[in-house]
């Protein structure tokens, strides 16, 4: 597979997928967009491939949306961008693509990883993490709000009070933060940030992959009740636990100040 913005290697039933604009700090510019979602594509269909990397060539993993100057002569001539549409043909194809991918996916974060490479990487089932990563939302600081599907993993693997922190604090999170966040699943040194994540991968590669594909599906739909819907459960929950004994116990020894004696009824 020629590729002009990726590189693309396949080795130990694991393809390595590595963002390649360092100049750019592999920010994603539409041809990075259309080769990323190519090569998952590529994955997706070859029976060989049973695990994959996503990492970044040079210093950082990847900055998001390339800020080009030539972004702000389109603004200036449009009186604003068409950024949601772009939101949807692009990003929101990546996620889908890796969260619904039936075989793991593990982010090799070497660096800066910001706006919608925080994004990407959320989207991976692992986190690995150079002692030189750093994680960033970003987006507040060129005053967007998340996408990549940031407002929804995000929250989902640090909590909300760290995922909102991040995102409206727009502070750069250094790699033992992260791990300490959960954002991360491991920490390596950066000469030993890719061997061992291909070491790890290849062990995955071995696995039973189905197996594999069916935990991202059923993790996935665990995902898909929305607030109210959750909300209601909690309601209808809370129903029957109001009504119980020992709610009623656990009350009366809060208010007489002694320890409460349930019992399981
Ligand atoms: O369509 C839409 O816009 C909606 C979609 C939005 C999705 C998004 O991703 S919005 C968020 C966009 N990203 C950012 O705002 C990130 C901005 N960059 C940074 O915060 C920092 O650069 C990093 C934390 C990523 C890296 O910091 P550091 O200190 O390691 O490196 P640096 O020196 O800041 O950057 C190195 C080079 O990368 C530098 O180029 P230069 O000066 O050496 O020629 C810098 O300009 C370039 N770079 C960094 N980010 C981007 C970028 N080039 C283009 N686009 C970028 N986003």
């Amino acid at each position: 597979m020629a590729y002009s913005t990726l590189l693309f290697d396949k080795s130990d039933n694991v393809a390595t997928i590595t963002l390649n604009r360092p100049e750019r700090s592999n920010a994603f510019d539409d041809t990075l967009i259309g080769e990323l979602v190519d090569a998952l594509k590529a994955v997706e269909r070859d029976a060989d491939v049973r695990a994959v990397v996503v990492t970044g060539a040079g210093k950082n993993f990847c900055a998001g949306q390339d800020l080009d100057p030539a972004r702000l002569e389109r603004y200036r001539s449009s009186g604003g961008l068409q950024v949601g549409a772009h939101v949807r043909r692009t990003y929101n194809v990546i996620v889908s693509r890796i969260r619904t991918l039936e075989k793991p996916v593990i982010a090799a974060v070497n660096g800066a990883a910001a706006g919608a490479g925080l994004g990407l990487a959320c989207a991976c089932d692992f986190r690995h993490a150079s002692e030189s990563a750093r994680f960033r939302a970003a987006f507040i600081g060129i005053a967007l709000a998340p996408d990549s599907a940031v407002s929804f993993l995000l929250p989902r693997i640090v909590g909300l009070g760290r995922a909102m922190e991040m995102a409206l604090t727009n502070e750069l999170i250094d790699a033992p933060t992260a791990l300490q966040y959960g954002l991360v699943n491991r920490v390596f040194k950066p000469d030993e940030l890719l061997p061992k994540t291909h070491e790890f991968a290849a062990k995955l590669a071995q696995g039973p992959t189905k197996g594999f594909g069916l935990t991202k599906r059923a993790f996935n739909r665990g995902f898909d009740v929305d607030l109210e819907t959750a909300l209601e459960n909690e309601a209808n929950l809370q129903e029957i636990a109001g009504r119980t004994a020992d709610h009623f116990e656990g009350v009366q020894a809060f208010i007489e100040k002694r320890a409460p004696q349930f019992k399981g009824k």
